[in-house]
This record gives structure tokens, sequence and C-alpha cells, in this order.
């Protein structure tokens, strides 16, 4: 076969590589239609994939994992830098080189009988300045045709590459060589997983799992992990964060980035439809998941989403919570450990209308409402082309990226948060994001805590977190007209234990006071935690929102918020002499700024 690229380092790399995994035979990926439909095929006839009935979903197919591997392993994510201090106290660290030798061994012939893809992919525009090219080595077809999706992928890339551009080197096996003659199963891997990353090398090796941020390496691997360390020596931004474009009704757009911890409704924000009385605003999704944001030559920052399609949460999607994924969804998807209908179709808990009185579980038992466990698993999947998407923002592929006027960070906290403030300035934001995350119910004593989740990087920050919060203060430097920096919290309780706030597109009224702050077109009000907006600064144009209400979510109790402080000086113990100075220092002014408030200090319109 004729070379497809002339990149010297890459050449040698598949070779080196080859040798290692002995596979049966390598194929290069174009990333052309044909050659997604032949895998599929092949997938299909291989019992692997499910195709699903073309009339109900056109060109998708299904696939069910082994039941041990269906979600990340945080427990075998790895972040092996030369020194122990350099991966953090919230890294999981082992030596590089005692690591590597442990890679190789399970690496040594781990591709038996399997084919080995070279999957070539740009995260981000194919040239944008903001965006790096990878290639992903792989022994699974699933891994090669979800990247498809995921990322561009294919020959266009090693064009782009040329002879002596740099990639990012992405090892992937499922870890399930094939003796001579002996039959594959549907779904292989392994029990023992490793998800390795040497940042000094920005190399990634994954071993074991065939199963979404474990195998499709250009995303958590190395557009978050990875590029988090780029983004530190380069000065620029890795962030796991979704991209929104607001256009008000007036006509003028502006860019929002927001990051949240899971289960806080995060792709259903990156696609929210504005409510009735809001109507006239309209929301468009650059990306869901992942931003990288570099500064341009004037110092404003501009993002891309790196990615090309969503790998989602199947659960709970449905044409009320999130109306534009279910159209998304309508042809061209693969989705993974969702239940197969009797009709061919997909399903899963949450969807629109009563449940089939007959589906096939994920696990391929048959299922019916009266079964015990669920038809989906919860981390049940769909991976769909970002050019599928309803409300795509026409500059999503701008190489250019788009200007973000704004940071949100939010959290699912049940009390002390109201529902919006603004940081006082970039290192008080800093601290709220590095302070930030949700509720989780400490069994034992039957009271709430916060899992901090800094930025929502804790599984994905490639460095020494303290470090990360470094870097991002240094950036508020480097930048002009730095974002406004934003906490949200959709999710306060009244005293019976409900949400207060209807939360989905009703949190369109959060985002347009946001919008006019950044666009100095209203003021708010200074509260202990930051800028407030009072009831006459959100448009309530729809929605019947009494002041009580509005009170029991925007409210501050002294003592809840002195607790908070106290907390999060706790949490900074960990970090020792890394953690930047700065952080402390906010923490120190906000509990002075709570001693010097009233018991439960409350908004008024004059403040
Ligand atoms: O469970 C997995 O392997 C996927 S995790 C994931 C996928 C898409 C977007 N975000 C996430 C995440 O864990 O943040
Ligand atoms: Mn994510």
């Amino acid at each position: 076969m004729e070379q497809p690229t002339q990149n010297a380092k890459l050449l040698a790399w598949v070779d080196e590589i080859a040798a290692m995994c002995k596979p049966a035979n390598i194929h290069w990926c174009d990333g052309s239609q044909e050659e997604y439909d032949r895998l599929c095929g092949e997938m299909v006839e291989a019992g692997t994939m499910i195709r699903l009935n073309p009339e109900k979903r056109p060109n998708s197919y299904l696939c069910r994992s082994n039941p041990s591997d269906v979600a990340r392993v945080e427990d075998r994510t790895y972040i092996c830098s030369k020194k122990e201090e350099d991966a953090g106290p919230t890294n999981n660290w082992t030596d590089p080189v005692e690591m590597k030798a442990t890679l190789k061994g399970l690496f040594e012939g781990c591709m038996a009988g399997r084919t080995m893809y070279v999957v070539p992919f740009s995260m981000g525009p194919l040239g944008s300045p903001i965006a790096h090219i990878g290639v992903q080595i792989t022994d699974s077809a699933y891994a090669a045709v979800n990247m498809r999706i995921m990322t561009r992928m294919g020959s266009k890339v090693l064009d782009v590459l040329g002879s002596d551009g740099e990639f990012v080197p992405c090892l992937h096996t499922v870890g399930a060589p094939l003796a001579e003659g002996e039959a594959d199963v549907p779904w292989p891997c392994n029990d023992d997983k490793y998800i390795v990353h040497f940042p000094e090398d920005r190399e990634i090796w994954s071993y074991g799992s065939g199963y979404g941020g474990n195998a499709l390496l250009g995303k958590k691997c190395f557009a978050l992990r990875i590029a988090s360390t780029m983004a530190r020596d380069e000065g620029w931004l890795a962030e796991h964060m979704l991209i929104l474009g607001l256009e008000s009704p007036e006509g003028e757009r502006t860019y929002v980035s927001a990051a949240f911890p899971s289960a806080c409704g995060k792709t259903n924000l990156a696609m929210l439809i504005p409510p009735q009385g809001l109507d006239g605003w309209k929301v468009t999704t650059v990306g869901d998941d992942i931003a990288w944001i570099k500064p341009d030559e004037n110092g404003q920052l501009r993002a891309i989403n790196p990615e090309a399609g969503y790998f989602g949460v199947a659960p709970g999607t449905s044409m009320d919570s999130n109306p534009s994924a279910m159209k998304m969804l309508a042809k061209n998807c693969l989705f993974t450990n969702v239940a197969l209908t009797d009709d061919g179709d997909v399903w899963w808990e949450g969807m629109d209308g009563d449940p089939p009185a007959h589906a096939i579980d994920w696990k391929g038992n048959d299922w019916t409402p009266d079964s015990e466990t669920p038809a989906a698993h919860p981390n049940s999947r769909f991976t769909a082309p970002a050019i599928e998407c309803p409300c795509l923002d026409p500059a999503w592929e701008d190489p250019a990226g788009v200007p973000i006027s704004a940071f949100i960070f939010g959290g699912r906290l049940s009390k002390t948060f109201p529902l919006a403030f603004q940081a006082k300035d970039w290192n008080h934001g800093v601290f709220l994001a590095a302070t930030m995350g949700s509720e989780a119910t400490a069994a034992a004593v039957g009271q709430a805590a916060i899992r901090r989740d800094p930025m929502a990087m804790l599984p994905f920050c490639g460095y020494n977190m303290a470090k990360y919060w470094g870097h991002w203060l240094e950036m508020g430097k480097k930048i002009s007209n730095p974002p406004g920096i934003f906490r949200v919290n959709w999710f306060r309780k009244d005293e019976n234990g409900k949400f207060v706030w209807p939360g989905f597109g009703e949190n369109m009224r959060v985002l347009e006071w946001i919008v006019n702050r950044v666009n100095n077109k209203t003021t708010g009000v200074e509260s202990p935690f930051g800028t407030m907006p009072t009831r006459g600064d959100l448009n309530w144009q729809g929605l019947d929102f009494d002041e009580n209400s509005f009170h029991s979510i925007m409210d501050i109790a002294k003592a809840n918020g002195l607790a908070e402080a106290a907390e999060i000086g706790d949490y900074f113990k960990q970090f020792g002499d890394a953690l930047p100075g700065e952080l402390e220092a906010e923490r120190v002014k906000l509990a002075e700024r709570l001693e010097g408030a009233p018991e439960v200090w409350k908004i008024t319109e004059a403040a």
C-alpha cells in the first residue's frame, strides 16, 4: 500500500507500535462515508452493532458494551509527570518510567488477530490557529467510527499535518488479543484498565476499555488532560466548558462559556430554548462539553469547540428537557447501552411518552416496565454529529473562534448559594470557579457537604490543580477586556426540600441578565458573595415567580456563608505551598464581608 503520509515521525511511530502490538492488519482511516459504512457493516456482522430500523432512525446503530465497561474509570486514570508534585494531590500519579515499563508489557502482542486502525484527527477546525492534531492508534472499530463523528478525522488531517507537522500520539487497545482461530466477542475489553497520560511527552496510552472517555482519546484525554498542560505552557485555556451564542431581540450576539459538574443539565443548557416571554432571544450552540480558549492578537479571548460531535447521556433526554437534542438524534447517530424497541428503534428512561410494553435492555435481555432494572444504562450515550444539531451556531467552525464575554460556573447546591451572582473582579472569579462543586450527601452523618469540582476539571486537569489556578490568575493579567465571571445555582431548595427555580429554558432569564451585565446594560447590587441582580433586573415576562420565591433563592444566610468560607479553608490546605496566595486572600475577604453582613442578607431594589 502507498504510504498515506510523508510525515516521518508518524510513519516511525506507526511502525514502532505495530512491532509492539503485532496486529493482523493495519488500516489507515481516510474518514470517508464509504469507510464509515463499511466499518459499521462489519460490526453488524460481528454482533457488535445492531442496525436500527432505517424508517425510524436512518443510518443509525446500537452497541451494547460489556457490562463491566460502562464509564470512565477515574481510579485507573493516571497523570505520569516526571515529578509527583506536578500531578498534584487530586490526580493519580505513578513514575513515568515505571508506568511505561508496565504498559509496554501489557501492549506487547495486545492486538494479535485484530486490525490496527490509524486514525488521524484534528481537534478544532482544520488549520485553525487554535486547533491541534492527534493520531489515535486503536484496535477498536467502534472507537474509529465514534472518532469520525466526534472529531475531524481522516486523510484531510494528514494533508494539514504535512511532512513535519506535530501531533499528539494517542495509543489505545481494548487489551483482548485473539489467538489463532479464536472467535471474537461483541465487545472485547480487559478487566485490567489503564488510562495514562504523559504530560511532558504529550502522549496518551489507554489499555483495556472500549468505552467513551477511556477509548475516544481526542476527548477527555487529549482535549482536556494533555491540552491543559499545553495551554499552561503556551498561554491559553483548555476547559471543560460548553460554548453558547446568545442573540438578543435586537440581533446582537454575545458568546458565553460555562462549566458545570456532572448532573447539572449541561447538555440541556448548551441547547436551551428560550421560554415564553423571552422568545425574541435566540440561543445557538458552539459546543456542549469542551472549549479551547486563546487570546487573539488584541488580547481578546476567543474560543473554539475542539470537537465535531456530541457524546451525550441519553437517559433523561426528551422533547420536554431538550427538544434540539431529540431532533439531532433523528438520523446518522450511534447509541451505546440504550434499550432496543420491538420496532427496531431506541428507548431510554425519561424519553417522551409511555415506556414500551416490551424492549431489549442494554444487556440484551427482555425488559418490560415491570422489570426491576433500567432498560438503558444510566450512563448510556448517543454519539451525534454536530451538523445534526438544529441550533448549531453559524460560527461554530470559525477557525478564529468566537469572542467570549462571560464565564459561567455552576453547581448543584440546595442552600447557601444564590441563583446568580457576578465576581467582583478576575481574581475573585477564579476563586469562585476554584471552589465550585455540587452537594454530596454524606450518608453517615446525613448532612450535605460540597464535593468540590474546580472549574469542573477535577478529573480532567493534567497537572497540579493549584498550579492550574495559578495559570488562570496569570491569564487574567494577559487578556484585554476580560470576560465577566459568574456563579449560578439552579438547584436551591425550599424548606420542604422542593426546587424553587423552574430551570431548563427559564435559565434564559439569568443568561439575559449576564449578557446585560457584560454589555453594561444593567448594574446589579453588591452582596457579600458578589454582584447580584435585583428582582427588577430580571425579565419576568411569561413566568409567575413571586417575591417570596425570589428571596428564597437569593437571600444569603450569614452563618451558611461563614461555614462555606471555613470549609474552603480546609479544602485549600491539601494544596500546601502550591496554593496561590491570591485565592486565600479572596477567601479571607469573603469571610470579612460576611462578618459585616446582617444574619440574613436580603436584596433590596434600592441597595
Ligand atoms: O462515561 C464516559 O466515558 C463519558 S464521560 C463524558 C462524556 C461526554 C461529556 N462529558 C463527559 C464527562 O464525564 O464529563
Ligand atoms: Mn464532560
